[in-house]
């Protein structure tokens, strides 16, 4: 153990309007009930081990801000880093958090040194989640760092990297398994291409469609119960990735016999980035009933690419809280948040205070968005909207009892004039706003 690094006198707690809301919460009371169940229990918060313990503060033009007393790449430095890392869960209080293999070991001279490694780590994971109460909501194996996967992993045409991506998700579910993580999820990074001109998509879709099949039938052989979990996104790093969007995901899962045992982890920035609100991503997910679990992370608007801030406008966040109440709230999800400081931002403290202020904004987000569901006014405007599908003409369309020819002689029979409705979307609008 190493000495602390946040140097915090107690933890942060909630101190409502007499905290200052940077190392208190003002929103965020674990123990506060909503719809009938406590805030901590709705939200599920998990923090992420790679932006905030790995990544350097580079961009495109510059390197290094960040000066981390536990960069490194050895075994001591990994130490050194899982420290620090529980020691801000534990002083954020929140219930969970996530890694990839990449984050928290040193990557060996071979895939054997690279598993040991995470092994060890694993089993000192281990040792802090029982003295800390802190759980594993999921882990994922990074198969887009290092150069061996720089033309993809499961979709590479190289057989030899397919199969040591195999053995890396492999040595990653273990360790998931092992700590008795509540998902595994799959991001794509480089399940995609750059060219047609040296791809082959069909075969690249069957690659991954054998690879997803692989890590289910592993899943269900070692006994692993969490939620498989994949994590849509358009493009960055590859120009074109094959999960696109969450209905890009669903055809795939059905094409190759998963969508019963697959669900999807979706990103807000990714959700802006494939030209969807975050809600829509939400919504279908349910729909499709293949939701699972959320990246609570924002996109710059105006930069075109996966930014990952921590939330701050809370009507935006309501508005996806609110098809998650309306969905039935998460079973093995979470809010993870899948986001980084800007590089400005060097402070111990800037760590502290992001998560704080963005989980801030999802309590009164979740509240805003509970009491539009318990208010009712939007759930009713569509029961009304949508009125005709329960009995008569509606019914009997959806149900088969007409087809074209019989719906050609109703309207004639009848002389059918449809009448146009107002969408009412200024009015739903306003409701919204006694809410945020
Ligand atoms: C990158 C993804 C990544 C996944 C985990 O854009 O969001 O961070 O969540 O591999
Ligand atoms: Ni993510
Ligand atoms: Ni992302």
């Amino acid at each position: 153990m190493t000495d602390s690094y946040f140097k915090l006198e107690s933890p942060i707690t909630f101190k409502g309007e007499a905290g200052d809301g940077i190392l208190s919460y003002r929103h965020y009371d674990p123990d506060e009930v909503v719809m009938g169940k406590r805030m901590e229990d709705h939200l599920r918060f998990a923090v992420c081990y790679w932006h905030n313990f790995v990544w350097p503060g580079t961009d495109p033009f510059g390197g290094q801000t960040f000066e981390r007393p536990w960069f490194g790449d050895d075994m001591a430095a990994a130490r050194h880093k899982a420290d620090v890392a529980f020691e801000m869960f534990s002083a954020l209080g929140v219930p969970y958090f996530c890694f990839h293999d990449f984050d928290v070991r040193p990557e060996g001279a071979s895939f054997a040194e690279s598993r040991r490694n995470l092994e060890e780590i694993t089993d000192y994971f281990s040792k802090k989640m029982e003295q800390t109460g802190l759980k594993l909501l999921w882990g994922t194996a990074n198969l887009f760092s290092h150069r061996r996967f720089m033309a993809g992993a499961a979709t590479n045409p190289d057989p030899d990297v397919v199969a040591y991506s195999a053995a890396t998700v492999k040595s990653c579910i273990d360790a998931t398994h092992r700590l008795g993580g509540e998902n595994y999820v799959l991001w794509g990074g480089r399940e995609g291409y750059e060219t047609l001109l040296n791809t082959r998509i069909g075969q690249e879709m069957d690659q991954l469609g054998r690879f997803l099949n692989m890590v289910v039938e592993y899943k269900h052989r070692i006994g692993f119960t969490g939620t498989i979990l994949i994590e849509p996104k358009p493009q960055e790093p590859t120009k074109h990735q094959y999960d696109h969007d969450v209905a890009t995901v669903y055809g795939f899962l059905k094409r190759y016999g998963l969508e019963d045992e697959v669900r999807v982890n979706i990103e807000q920035g990714h959700a802006i980035l494939a030209g969807h609100s975050f809600e829509h991503e939400l919504a279908l997910a349910y729909d499709l009933g293949i939701f699972g679990s959320i990246d609570m992370n924002r996109n710059d608007y105006q930069s075109g690419w996966d930014t990952d801030q921590f939330p701050n406008d809370v009507a935006e966040v309501a508005l996806a809280y609110y098809q998650i109440l309306k969905g039935g709230g998460f079973s093995t999800g979470g809010t993870n948040f899948d986001a980084k400081l800007r590089r400005q931002s060097i402070d111990p403290q800037d760590l502290l205070a992001a998560h704080v202020g963005g989980m801030d904004v999802c309590a009164r987000a979740l509240k805003a968005a509970a009491a539009m569901l318990e208010d009712g006014t939007l759930e009713a405007a569509l029961d009304e909207r949508y009125a005709g599908w329960k009995s008569g003409l509606g019914m009997d369309i959806l149900n088969g009892t007409h087809d074209l020819e019989s719906l050609a002689a109703h309207v004639q029979d009848t002389g059918l004039k449809p009448q146009p409705v107002s969408g009412r979307q200024e009015i739903l609008e306003a409701v919204i706003n006694r809410f945020v």
